[in-house]
């Protein structure tokens, strides 16, 4: 620089070099332009500096916009959707990876996933969409996905991390599970204290871990719970039930998973034979307006 300027305006210029980020570019070019000789001589000078400070702003803002919608770029909702919300290195990649078939980037150091990764849970015949997402406090966090997802599953390491992470939730639309994760580095102690403090608070709260699998098959259960939905097996006399389940909304009827073997079906039904949760013994003989439960059997005797 050529004008006369102050050492602010150094000390300004030489973090401006130094910025790595258009955030900090920009900062500290503002700096420089408050530091910046305010006499007639450096006139042409500063009048350079703020026509940089537009470029630099309309680069940034240009980045940004196609940074958020690369961002969700190809989430596309499909069906019912959850998505994985917590501090950097709670271990939703992890996480992903045991629900899923998706193979995610997992690293000790935090801020690895820099986009959102979906994969699909598959139990029992139940499917569900599950994405993860950058951590807070990443660049590349965006509160959309949770504000709208029908489950937001939070992964966090302590309890007291949930703190950080409710401001998050305001707009959160869907259900709410907190995935307590990493147990295998508690005591015994340690883990009776943390589980009396989720039944203490009522917390809907699973406490498990990726690295030695517990809890992991409970929480996949917890997740349908959370569906609405219900799993249930049709069997003909004398056969043994279908392999895979129907999905049926919660509060289905006999009638409702005769209808969805084929329409006009719930006609033919002679006699429905139910085994399972909704039924008081095993080969209970209901009405078509029997209401199923999860994991039910109905055994169709038909005209
Ligand atoms: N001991 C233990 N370590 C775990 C467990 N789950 C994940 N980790 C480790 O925690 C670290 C972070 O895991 P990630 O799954 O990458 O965490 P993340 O929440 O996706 O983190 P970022 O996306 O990088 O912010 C890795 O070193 C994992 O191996 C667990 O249950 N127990
Ligand atoms: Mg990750």
């Amino acid at each position: 620089m050529t004008v006369n300027a102050g050492p602010e305006y150094f000390v300004a210029e030489k973090r401006y070099l130094n910025a790595k980020t258009m955030e900090e570019k920009i900062l500290y070019l503002e700096e420089m332009i408050r530091a910046a000789p305010k006499h007639k001589s450096s006139e042409k000078f500063v009048a350079e500096l703020k026509k940089r400070l537009i470029r630099l702003r309309e680069r940034h803002e240009k980045q940004e916009k196609s940074r958020k919608s690369s961002g969700k770029k190809g989430i596309k909702k499909e069906g019912f959707q959850i998505a994985l919300l917590g501090l950097p290195n709670s271990g939703k990649s992890s996480l992903l990876s045991k629900l899923t078939n998706a193979k995610p980037l997992i690293a000790s150091n935090p801020f690895n996933t820099t986009k959102p990764t979906i994969g699909t849970l598959n139990h029992q015949g139940i499917k569900a969409q599950i994405v993860d997402l950058p951590s807070i406090g990443s660049d590349f966090f965006d509160v959309g996905i949770i504000n709208t997802a029908n489950l937001v599953l939070i992964v966090i390491e302590s309890l007291s991390d949930l703190e950080k992470i409710n401001p998050f939730l305001s707009k959160a639309n869907g259900k709410k599970l907190i995935a307590l994760n990493k147990s295998d580095l508690l005591n015994q102690e340690q883990l009776r204290k943390l589980n009396e403090t989720i039944k203490s608070k009522k917390l809907s709260a699973i406490v498990i871990s990726c690295l030695s699998n517990e809890n992991i098959e409970l929480l996949k259960e917890s997740i349908i719970k959370q569906m609405d939905v219900i799993r249930v097996y049709t069997k003909e006399p004398g056969k043994p039930p279908t392999k895979d389940p129907v999905i049926l909304p919660t509060d289905s009827t006999v009638k409702d998973i005769a209808e969805s073997i084929r329409k006009g079906f719930s006609l033919l039904v002679k006699e429905s034979r139910v085994t399972g949760p909704s039924s008081r013994f095993p080969n209970q003989k209901t009405g078509l307006d029997h209401k199923l439960k999860d994991l039910d059997i109905v055994e169709f005797h038909i005209k």
